[in-house]
């Protein structure tokens, strides 16, 4: 079903998102504080709009794609919302999208919060996500128009849940990306092949070790840190070893020390003998 949609900011990500509904055959309605950033989705088909309010007038769904909260704030202050579901996809914290949907709410809107695992490149391609939280009902409303962009995955009621969810995976992103830097600093002060070591043999070292995530989270779950792999001493040991290492090769460890430092703290409680899943609890 052809929908009538309202885009509000078309950054790198925003005007990708107008070109997969325009794609889909949705009727765009776009509007954007720099306004020559719509003249290449007009030649597109899409409906330029002069203000905000005239954008969300043309749409009953209308997406947000701004730089944070406060800008996506000031661009739907004044602007009349009854009757319109506001699909905002501008990253944020879920303390934010809390607020946010209140606010929308209150003024006769259905909400929903998006959290986007994709780069613009990535959008109407596999293996785009977004997720959503907040009106159920408003997502099952919309879900085929929100297809078009990336697969639309609902998260729960809590309009915070989307973004925290987002925030989480970009953590266990971070967390790799420091690994991969450590390991590639170490690789290179010993003069062997980056891009040999990390090809073949660390991508999949990582992949086996991800593969392990699902029964770690399990033991989290249950609060059963016990462990038939490695405890807590082999890897204190261990991690102890590796930041010698790095000072002998002349690297430094500063992506590693915080891992450390959590290790030994809950090596110092007298609990070495569990798996490192309990670490968590001292998060
Ligand atoms: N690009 C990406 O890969 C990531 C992927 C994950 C999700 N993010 C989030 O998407 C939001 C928009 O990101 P973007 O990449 O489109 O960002 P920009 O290209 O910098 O566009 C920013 C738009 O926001 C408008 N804007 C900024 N401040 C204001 C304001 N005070 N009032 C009205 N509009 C404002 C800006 O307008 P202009 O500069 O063109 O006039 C752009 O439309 C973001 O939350 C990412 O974290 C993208």
């Amino acid at each position: 079903m052809s929908e009538n949609i309202a885009v509000l900011g078309l950054g790198l990500m925003g005007s990708a998102l107008v070109g997969s509904l325009l794609a889909a055959g949705h009727r765009v309605t776009v509007w954007n504080r720099t306004p020559a950033k719509a003249d290449p989705l007009v030649a597109e088909g899409a409906t330029r709009a002069d203000t905000p309010a005239q954008a969300v007038a043309a749409g009953s769904l209308v997406i947000a794609c701004l730089l944070d909260y406060p800008s996506t704030h000031q661009v739907l202050e004044g602007t009349p919302l009854e009757g319109r579901v506001v699909a905002n996809l501008t990253t944020g914290r879920p303390s934010e999208a809390r607020e946010t949907a209140s606010w929308v709410t209150g003024r006769g809107a259905g909400y929903l919060d998006g959290g986007i695992m994709a780069v613009p490149q990535m959008i109407a391609k596999p293996g785009a996500l977004i997720l959503y939280s907040g009106s159920r009902t408003a997502f099952d409303r919309y879900e085929p128009a929100l297809a078009a962009m990336a697969e639309p995955r609902f998260t729960g009621d809590d309009p915070g849940l989307a973004p925290l969810l987002d925030l989480a995976m970009l953590t266990g992103m971070y967390g790799q990306i420091a690994g991969f830097l450590e390991a590639a600093a170490l690789v290179r002060s010993a003069g062997y092949p980056l891009g040999e070591f990390t090809a073949s043999l660390l991508v999949p070292w990582l992949e086996a070790m991800a593969a392990q995530q699902p029964a770690w989270a399990a033991k989290i779950e249950s609060g059963d840190h016990s462990t038939e792999v490695s405890n807590l001493e082999i890897n204190r040991a261990g991690v102890e070893n590796l930041v010698r290492a790095f000072h002998e090769q002349g690297v430094k460890p500063d992506l590693l020390l915080p891992l450390k430092g959590v290790i030994d703290r809950r090596a110092a409680r007298g609990l070495a003998h569990e798996g490192l899943s309990g670490l968590v609890e001292e998060l």
